[in-house]
């Protein structure tokens, strides 16, 4: 049974599940769908957002679920760590990310989607996010990955971490935008410099 993802052009939860599929070197059929017609996601999975997986009788959605259902799935190659303590820490970082690594951009994006957004409070996120950079070039110090061999931490970081040296002109959404704008790096982070190069010569789905 090949797997099915559904996926919308340059979204970075999509491409955290390409990622990982790339690493298990996982067969997939990618579906692209309309970003402005949610139709074929909804009817697939009851909700709007990619992606969503589908394997067979089993629809996942949510990138960090699909991660781990990839990981029961298809067990060689482990995204997490088979230790239980060390899995717990990759498992602490991917929802420190989610939950408090994402805000500072997202709220940003909703600063400036406001009639007359306010510098000040762009220019207090923006900082926040800038000093996060601090942090990944702190975990790369002596390994070549987040939490030691490649896995779910960088799946799920470098998506959002690209866009401190890499923004396709195509790609104009507004948070990645952000992310481009926010995260610049020069010769000040050389480790997530390197990640970063690392990461995009990955193989991905
Ligand atoms: N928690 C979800 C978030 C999914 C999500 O926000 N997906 C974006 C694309 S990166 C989306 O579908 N956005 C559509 C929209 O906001 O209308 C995950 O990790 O997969």
């Amino acid at each position: 049974m090949t797997l099915r993802l559904y996926a919308i052009p340059f979204s970075t939860n999509v491409e955290r599940v390409a990622l990982a599929l790339g690493l298990k070197g996982a067969a997939v059929e990618t579906v692209l769908v309309d970003p402005d017609d949610r139709a074929p996601v909804v009817r697939v999975s009851g909700q709007p957002l990619v992606p969503v997986l589908v394997d067979d009788a089993h629809v996942v959605s949510d990138s960090t679920a699909i991660l781990e259902y990839l990981d029961r799935r298809l067990p060689d190659r482990p995204l997490y760590p088979l230790d239980r303590a060390r899995r717990a820490e990759v498992e602490i970082f991917v929802d420190w990310f989610d939950r408090v690594w994402k805000r500072p951009p997202n709220l940003i994006a909703d600063e400036l989607a406001r009639p007359t957004p306010d510098d000040a409070v762009v220019e207090r996120l923006g900082a926040e996010l800038r000093r996060h950079l601090d942090r990944f070039e702190a975990l790369l110090d002596g390994r070549d990955f987040l939490f030691g061999d490649v896995g779910a931490a960088d799946c799920a970081a470098f998506p959002f971490l690209r866009y401190a040296t890499r923004h396709d002109p195509a790609d104009d959404e507004l948070f990645h935008r952000v992310l481009a704008e926010h995260q610049s790096v020069g010769d000040s982070h050389p480790r997530l410099r390197a990640w970063i190069d690392r990461m995009d010569a990955l193989p991905r789905a």
